[in-house]
This record gives C-alpha cells, structure tokens and sequence, in this order.
C-alpha cells in the first residue's frame, strides 16, 4: 500500500476521547477497518509521563500486530521512543523543516486550514496534510472555524500528488463528501470512539 491508501480510514485519539478501554477502542477499529491510527494523548485528564508512555506503548503493539500505520501527535521524544512511523503536527508546534532533521524516515503530517499557512510552510518536509477542520467539532477545544470539503479541493487543486486527509467534524454521513473533494483519506476522532458499534462505524467511513 502507498501512503495514500494507508490514509484512506485515520483514527486519531487518546484516552480522554474513549468511553472505554483505549486498546479496546483500537482492537474494534482496526477490526472495522482502519489503515492508520495516531496516538494523541491532550486534552484535560490527558496521561502524562510514564503512563503516557505506558498506553502509547501498548497501541504501538497493537497497530504493529495488525500492519496499521502508526503515527504520534506532536511529541518529538514520545514518537521516538514508541518507534512511530511519524509524526504529525499543527501550526504552532515544531516546523516540519526541523523535524525533517531530527527524523529523516519518519512520514511527517501537517495541518493546514488556510492558504497563509500553507504559505509559511516548508512543504518539500511534508509527506501528508490535514486538512480541516472540514465541519464544526466539539472534540477539540481550540478548533478553528470549519472550512469545509472546498479547502481539500482547492488544496487538492494545486497540489496534484500530495496525500490530503480531512479532519474535523467527519461522520459516517458526510466522509464522502470530503472524499469527493479529492482527499485520500478521512481522520476521525468521535465518529469512531463514539460510536455505538465501532467496526461498522469504520467500515461506513
Ligand atoms: N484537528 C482539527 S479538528 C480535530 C483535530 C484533532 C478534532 C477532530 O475530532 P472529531 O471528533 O473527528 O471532530
Ligand atoms: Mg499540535
């Protein structure tokens, strides 16, 4: 598989947005379906130190198990010592230029909600974008506004081969408008960690 079909199902979350067990959460998406997963412990009541370590560790083994891309949000030491297929950040987080430094085989995603921040982006060390967020959420506290499934085709628009995941506010219902738009992928916080039944939830992504 290439990069961008390992993007096409992304569940990202950590164990304030699961209701129960994070591994167990991770066991039925991976049965629904997921290609890629990202270990992004924030939030209020996030896990610090050994314990977020301790959980990262044991999803690490459970994407590993089951060929699922794995990849740390954020934390430069963390994707290190979980052995992470990469790594993704936002705008105020470590320059994708820098990171390229630190990590010269580990895939590296950006999140891009405007053309400004696409603009002071050092893209040529990006392997992916997020784009978003597509549609309003409550899971993340400091979203910024929507910018729906026309930013993944504008993005789309000018850059041809770039693998693009939407993110923010993606349910079962409206993925595929954001497909559509020409993302290879959808990432998905509650529409999978909510979800009643999760493997179904996945496989309708
Ligand atoms: N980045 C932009 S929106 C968002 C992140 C991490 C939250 C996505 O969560 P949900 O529940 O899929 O809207
Ligand atoms: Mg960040």
């Amino acid at each position: 598989m290439n990069l961008k079909e390992r993007l096409r199902k992304y569940l990202v979350m950590g164990s304030v947005n699961c209701n129960r067990a994070p591994e167990e959460t991770l066991r039925a998406a991976i049965k629904g379906g997921i290609t890629a997963f990202q270990y992004r412990e924030k939030g209020e009541g996030a896990l610090q130190g050994k314990e977020k370590v301790q959980l990262g560790l044991l999803l690490r083994q459970i994407c590993k198990q089951h060929d699922v891309l794995f990849i740390v949000n954020d934390d430069t030491d963390l994707a290190e010592s979980l052995d992470a297929d990469g790594i993704h950040v936002g705008q105020s987080d470590e320059s994708p230029a820098d990171l390229r430094e630190v990590f010269p085989d580990k895939i590296i995603g950006l999140s891009v909600s405007s053309w400004e921040e696409v603009e002071k982006s050092t893209l040529a060390a990006v392997d992916y974008l997020g784009a978003g967020p597509m549609f309003s959420t409550n899971t993340k506290a400091d979203a910024k506004n929507p910018v729906g499934p026309e930013w993944v085709r504008e993005l789309r628009r000018k850059y041809s081969s770039l693998p693009i995941v939407g993110i923010g506010g993606i349910s079962c219902g409206n993925s595929k408008d954001v497909l559509s738009a020409g993302a290879d992928g959808v990432a998905v916080i509650s529409a999978v960690t909510q979800a009643a039944d999760i493997p179904r939830a996945v496989r309708q992504l």
